[in-house]
């Protein structure tokens, strides 16, 4: 049989069958692992300490996982791993899931005591020099689905991430890589990052902190709506897609799918609008994709997963301007909710009934808001006009225009306090953050304008008295004008019109490079600040404008008649 030894980051998720009926607070155990400083010549993994706290912080913040020590456990020897190992069986009783995730070297193609053909996973400190040290020393995967099997969680699921050979292995000359596929006990589902015989890239093109295969892991797994088997397979096609030569493998269980980690939920609390703070429904986390409202008149909210993502456009993209690079790594440490939707009109409205405030188009009737207009075909600002009265026709459904920044953060502040929640403008890292909703191309739909019309009202071949824009995009969305909020298809986020309708305020001081610019998805602050960004594009835009990465801007005061918001709340 094969001796393999690889890098591995083995996720074990101990799943059952009836998952899909689980009770709200049902419960989640997770062990996960990361070996890294290995001293022999197999060699340090740096990125299974990054892969697993990156694990550990998912399952924790978004899936609801009680992590065995509360946090990922880095470096385990024999010793500790067992003991680990343990916890984590105890833990585990009465649980509807336990999980299991390591990242580190593994040892494939050794035979154990039964003389089955086994995987086994390498604690820190063990030298390994004969198969008898891999019998020893390692930890045996069969052993240890065995365990969990035993501990009455009633679903368990283990994956596992073979990288590299072992040189000991490789001096054999056997050419093999790769571990060994188990059979696991029943009702135990394990997913290998990679097909006997290959290797796992230990890392991956664009999260560069991190594997391959957790990587790609990392963008799915909290997906909401989601089965597991789907999961699965969409983490494999896109490991196979970035490295042809490593396809992933998982047992086909078809309990699996059922098993839904987040589920799509619409979570109506009904409050008054003056909620206290201290209700523990409030307080309890919502998983990714949970859509929310604080009262009953709030703006619905979309719970937004934490994450990684490449903010900025390549230099290769159509229509880029130079303000959207260099293209950087931001890091979005925890989950937070944005609006579902723009605010419209209508909500706008009642914050304007309950608290007299007065938008920097009133206080500077002279001036206006800032439109085009058909009658001398030019924009310009226009007397008179403000959010109630932008220049079109409008119903209470339509997104609110012609406010400024200051009203903007005049109407999230008056929020906050009537809510006690942490209602706020969104980041710009945050805004394309969700507005790529985890995809690379230029919009998030994918890189083709003309596609543009099933999912954002943007400039289209629409005409208003005989007037078109030009240019535009190809195809018909149906409105000139702006169009009641979520006309068309959400995102993957479930966020409507990130692109198009109205352009979008952002916290952020305007700065034309991002030389600079936080990493960690917080808003780009001080300086003189004399200009505040605007992402998205609007109905009138062409398709230079309507992409994810397209930045404009304007002073705090300017208005118009194509720029509204969006709200982000902080969550606890
Ligand atoms: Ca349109
Ligand atoms: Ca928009």
């Amino acid at each position: 049989m094969r001796n393999l030894l690889c890098r591995v980051a083995v996720m074990v998720l101990l799943l059952l069958a009836l998952l899909l009926a689980l009770p709200a607070h049902a419960k989640r155990v997770a062990l996960v692992v990361g070996n890294v400083s290995y001293s022999g010549d197999e060699g340090r993994l740096d990125n299974a300490g990054n892969d697993a706290r990156a694990v550990a912080a998912l399952l924790i913040d978004q899936l609801g996982f009680e992590l065995v020590d509360g946090k990922a456990l880095i470096d385990l020897d024999r010793e500790r791993f067992d003991a680990a190992i343990e916890r984590l069986r105890e833990q585990a009783r009465g649980a509807e899931l336990a999980l299991f995730y390591y990242a580190g070297h593994g040892v494939g193609g050794v035979g154990n005591n039964s003389g089955t053909t086994d995987t086994w996973l390498q604690p820190i400190g063990a030298r390994l020099a004969s198969d008898a040290d891999v019998r020893h020393r390692t930890l045996s995967l069969s052993w240890l689905a065995d365990k969990l099997s035993d501990s009455g969680a009633a679903a368990r699921v283990l994956i596992i991430d073979a990288c590299r050979n072992h040189p000991l292995y490789r001096s054999r000359g056997s050419g093999e890589r790769g571990l060994t596929r188990i059979t696991p006990p029943s009702g135990t589902l394990i997913a290998y990052a990679a097909a006997p015989g290959q290797t796992s890239k230990d890392q991956h093109p664009a999260k560069r902190a991190h594997g391959l295969y957790t990587g790609e892991l990392l963008d799915h797994l909290a997906t909401p709506g989601l089965d597991l088997k789907r999961m699965f397979d969409r983490v494999g096609e896109g490991v196979n897609r970035l490295n042809p030569k490593q396809l992933p493998v998982k047992d086909d269980l078809g309990l699996y799918r059922e098993i839904i980690l987040v589920p799509v939920a619409v979570a109506d609390r009904g409050e008054k609008l003056s909620q206290k703070l201290g209700d523990a429904d409030a307080q309890a986390p919502k998983p990714p994709g949970t859509v929310f409202r604080d009262c009953p008149a709030c703006p619905e909210m979309v719970v937004i997963r934490a994450g990684e993502f490449s903010m900025g456009s390549p230099a290769s993209e159509e229509g880029r301007g130079k303000d959207e690079g260099p293209q950087h790594q931001v890091r979005i440490g925890k989950a937070f909710a944005l609006g579902r939707k723009e605010l419209t009109v209508g909500e706008f409205g009642r914050f304007v009934q309950a608290s007299g405030y007065r938008t920097s188009a009133e206080k500077d009737a002279g001036k206006g808001c800032y439109a085009w207009d058909k009658g001398d075909g030019k924009w310009d600002w226009r007397a008179g006009r403000k959010w109630s009265e932008p220049g079109y026709a409008q119903g209470e459904q339509q997104p609110v225009a012609c406010v400024s920044w200051d009203d903007a953060r005049a109407y999230v502040q008056w929020l906050a306090k009537e809510t006690g929640q942490g209602y706020r403008l969104p980041s710009e890292a945050e805004w394309e953050y969700a507005a790529r909703a985890g995809g690379k191309p230029a919009r998030p739909w994918g890189d083709n304008p003309k596609d543009a019309c099933s999912h954002a009202n943007v400039a289209d071949n629409t005409t208003y008295e005989g007037t078109s824009w030009e240019p535009k995009h190809d195809c018909s969305d149906g409105y000139w004008f702006p169009a009641p909020v979520a006309s068309y298809q959400a995102n993957r986020f479930g966020l409507y019109d990130m692109l198009g309708n109205v352009w979008e305020w952002v916290q952020d001081c305007y700065q034309d490079s991002y030389t600079g610019a936080p990493a960690d998805g917080s808003a780009r602050e001080g300086g003189k600040c004399e200009v505040r960004v605007l992402r998205g594009g609007s109905w009138n835009d062409d398709p230079r404008i309507a992409r994810s990465a397209n930045r404009s801007g304007g002073a705090p005061a300017f208005r118009s008649f194509d720029s509204g918001f969006r709200l982000a709340r902080t969550l606890p």
